[in-house]
């Protein structure tokens, strides 16, 4: 589309593959005959790198020449995957390289499978912030993600007789040519010490954070190029270096060992990316993290905003700061300190300042998420923060105090410090009240915000809580991971869809011919076939890409519901025992995620899956109809290979508790059918492509609600459900762990005895019935491949370029920079 007219002349294609072999031996001082893959994919990514260097400066300059408003955005995670495909994607020349690649006796996709995911994030939020930099690069919104280089990602998920094992993710052993490290530019990070009192030169009282153990924080850049390439821009990510005077103290008494400990405990800050998501433990080490990000960061965009302006007034018009999640939320108070304390503002200024830079993103409304830092650790790390958030306290609940008089519920609801339990911080409401707007990720969610989670809020500040519906990018979740779905599209609807999404629309009236719905259904099968040799490569299992496959991939979590996914499996085995030759629809039932390594019992139902995969898969009754694996260690790579392949999506959450999901959104985008609750974008998902072209089940979120208040009783279901109870009583007598009978009674006490939090009971039966309307309807392959058409048309709502631009227009007030 508004790819530039000759990406050969601009990237200089005709140099690339002498370039490649300058590299191998310049660079990384190979043999240039060598025939390793490994150095042929750094080689090729070093000189794909080095000819976007030159649009990135021009990038730069163009922001700073026009003055334009910067956006940043502020995440302890981000989760890129993979650079080399992205990066030939966006610059329009996979084909070219393919050429190139072959010419030096390679396939591009294996020199592609030789790069390690950067997996610097947990999943949907940091997936979240990587489509983001994608869709603001690509319409020229001038925005930056700043993040953590952490040396261990995400870790590595290996299955090992049924049960997840972690190891750790060293992405960079083998190093890692996309970053430039930038050994020159380093901030001071300070941390504990205490905050004194003085007086300046006019009497006045200020403070200043003194006697602090402070560590360096160092820039490395990663480019990111928008798509056709006329911007580059860049995340930054920092990593912790110790302070050459630290512990000069030790040093000068002569304590060599003890000085060189601190120095290598300070280094520790950056060195690994902690795998919880949905669950917060306090740890010191962790808020150290959010701390450094947000020291370093600001550091750099103060000095930015100071080469060109001469006063911090103007900094709201200049800067726009998107905390993603509570994570960053310590920028708020810091923020202040540095304008009061080093600039030497008043309060209400500094305030003013702050809170229209300032907008906060919601992405969950589990309360065991929400972020509380406890008062006395906060306040011996951060001691000056520690007063600036008390004062931010006072005077909000002074506002509150005079808008809503006597009711001081309220107030003990709606103040930053939680009092019972001992003293917390609670870092959401610090969000809110110094944030300019907080927003939810999907209508629904908004909506829970406004009128559950953040109520109080909502009536305090009526128009600050708003929506902005997630999205994907189209770039990596159709163009690049799908090329046999995209080059179809691209010729029967021409290539502007990938900068304009809604234009799939036009595939609406193709669903009704023949000829594109077999090359489409082509298209599809292609996909399962090369994800079928994927599955044998990877679990050593034979799966057949005529079945309907059938994938639930996300991080494994109780309210996600992997468990009903399970039991309606069962379900299908029984049916199939108690009648052979049943006549039922062929499944491949895929999973994948990982478990927090602490959450015993997610981990129990990746156990669970295994052993029911194992029984089922055994059978020779089931044989050719019922198919089960847990592909280990999903991560973007793999995502980019299961996506594409399916036919049936699961989105199978409690209704009120997936704040969004975004897998939703990639997996109807390539076609496949959605099986799901009305729950976080799944509402949205229906609204567009029709009620007809979805099954949607179960519970809403507001009979969730309901039914929690009046008494939910799930042995109810059980005792009216002869194939519930059945499915209930293999898992809870050991049917699926012969030798060791107990194995998943946990799983099924926490249905049967411990209250059903997730309500798997109550949505059994309506699950089980809009399966068996999926099986009707894939034995019609006409029907389901006019269907499938009609979910990826109908995806357009759900680019993330619709959504950064309501964030431009709504949140951040910038607009895309002229060309
Ligand atoms: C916090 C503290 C310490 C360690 C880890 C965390 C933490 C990390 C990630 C907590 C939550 C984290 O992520 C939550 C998340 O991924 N939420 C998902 O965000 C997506 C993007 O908006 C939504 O689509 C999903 O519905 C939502 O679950």
């Amino acid at each position: 589309c508004k790819m530039s007219k000759n990406v050969r002349e601009v990237f200089r294609l005709d140099e690339l593959k002498d370039d490649i072999r300058r590299n191998m031996v310049a660079l990384l001082g190979n043999d240039p005959r060598s025939k390793r893959k490994f150095s042929y994919y750094n080689a090729l990514a070093y000189s794909v790198r080095e000819r976007l260097v030159d649009l990135w400066m021009r990038t730069q300059s163009d922001y700073y020449d026009s003055m334009a408003k910067r956006v940043y955005y502020l995440s302890m995670e981000f989760l890129p995957g993979r650079f080399l495909m992205n990066y030939l994607t966006n610059m329009g020349i996979v084909d070219e390289c393919r050429e190139i690649v072959a010419e030096l006796g390679f396939s591009l996709e294996e020199l592609e499978e030789e790069e390690w995911d950067a997996g610097l994030g947990n999943g949907g939020l940091g997936r979240l912030a990587s489509c983001y930099l994608d869709s603001m690069v690509s319409q020229n919104i001038p925005g930056y993600g700043y993040g953590i280089l952490y040396d261990y990602g995400i870790f590595y998920q290996s299955i090992v007789n049924g049960n997840q094992e972690e190891r750790c993710d060293n992405w960079r052993r083998h190093g890692c040519p996309w970053e430039i490290t930038r050994l020159d530019t380093l901030y001071e990070v300070k941390f504990y010490g205490r905050s004194e009192t003085y007086y300046d030169s006019d009497g006045n009282v200020r403070f200043r954070w003194v006697d602090t153990e402070n560590v360096m924080a160092m820039p490395c850049d990663i480019l990111i190029p928008g798509y056709g390439c006329s911007h580059v821009s860049n995340m930054r990510l920092w990593t912790a270096q110790s302070s050459r005077e630290f512990n000069l103290s030790d040093f000068n008494r002569g304590d060599y060992i003890g000085a060189m400990h601190g120095k290598v405990m300070s280094e520790n800050i950056t060195k690994v990316l902690y795998p919880n998501d949905q669950f917060l433990q306090g740890m010191e080490l962790r808020l150290k993290q959010q701390y450094f990000l947000v020291s370093a960061t600001f550091q750099d965009i103060l000095r930015r905003y100071l080469k060109q302006h001469t006063s911090l007034a103007a900094l709201p018009e200049a800067v726009a700061v998107q905390l993603n999640d509570t994570h960053p939320a310590i920028a708020i108070p810091e923020l202040m300190r540095l304008l009061m304390d080093v600039y030497g503002m008043g309060w209400d200024v500094a305030w003013d300042i702050c809170t229209r830079t300032f907008a906060y993103t919601n992405h969950t409304v589990l309360p065991e998420a929400l972020e509380t830092w406890p008062v006395d650790l906060l306040g011996r790390l951060l001691p000056r923060h520690m007063q600036i958030i008390y004062e931010i306290n006072r005077r909000f609940l002074e506002g509150v105090a005079a808008t809503f008089p006597g009711d001081t519920e309220r107030l003990s609801r709606m103040s930053v410090i939680q009092e019972e339990g001992g003293q917390r911080v609670r870092m959401a409401n610090l969000a809110i009240v110094g944030s300019h707007t907080v927003n939810g990720v999907a209508a629904l969610h908004s909506n829970i915000l406004q009128t559950g989670l953040f109520r109080d809020f909502h009536e305090y500040y009526p128009r600050k809580i708003r929506n902005v519906t997630n999205g994907v990018t189209p770039r990596r979740w159709l163009m690049q991971c799908n090329p046999a779905l995209s080059r179809l599209i691209t010729q029967s609807i021409g290539p502007e869809w990938c900068c304009n999404l809604e234009k799939l629309r036009e595939l609406v009236p193709l669903a009704e011919d023949s000829a594109f719905r077999d090359a489409w259904a082509r298209a599809k099968l292609e996909n399962k076939r090369l994800l079928s040799r994927y599955v044998l490569r990877k679990v050593q299992m034979g799966i057949n890409p005529n079945t309907l496959f059938d994938m639930q991939f996300k991080r494994m979590h109780e309210y996600k519901r992997q468990l009903l996914n399970v039991m309606h499996v069962i379900s299908l085995f029984n049916r199939i025992k108690d009648n052979p030759s049943a006549d039922i629809t062929p499944r491949t039932v895929l999973f994948g995620g990982k478990a927090a390594p602490g959450y015993y019992q997610a981990k129990l139902i990746i156990r669970l899956i295994n052993e029911v995969a194992r029984v089922v898969n055994a059978d020779a009754d089931v044989a050719g109809r019922l198919r089960v694996a847990f592909l280990p260690n999903y991560c973007i790579s793999q995502a980019e290979k299961v996506v594409p392949a399916a036919d049936l999506s699961e989105q199978i959450s409690t209704a009120g508790m997936e704040a969004s999901g975004t897998g939703n959104m990639k997996f109807a985008l390539n076609g496949a059918l959605t099986i799901g609750t009305l729950d976080g974008a799944n509402v949205e998902i229906m609204e567009e492509v029709g009620a007809e072209n979805i099954f949607i089940f179960g519970l809403k979120a507001h009979e969730v609600a309901e039914k929690r208040r009046s008494g939910y009783n799930p042995r109810e279901f059980y005792e009216n459900d002869a194939e519930l109870r059945r499915v209930m009583d293999m898992i809870g007598s050991g049917f699926f762990s012969p030798d060791e009978r107990g194995l998943f009674s946990p799983v099924y006490d926490s249905l049967m005895h411990h209250g059903d939090y997730y309500m798997l009971m109550a949505d059994y039966r309506p699950y089980m019935e809009a399966q068996a309307a999926v099986d009707a309807l894939y034995l019609d392959q006409d029907q389901w491949v006019r269907k499938s058409i009609l979910n990826a048309a109908n995806m357009g709502k759900f680019s993330s370029d619709r959504s950064v631009m309501e964030y431009a227009r709504g949140i951040w007030h910038v607009e895309p920079l002229g060309k």
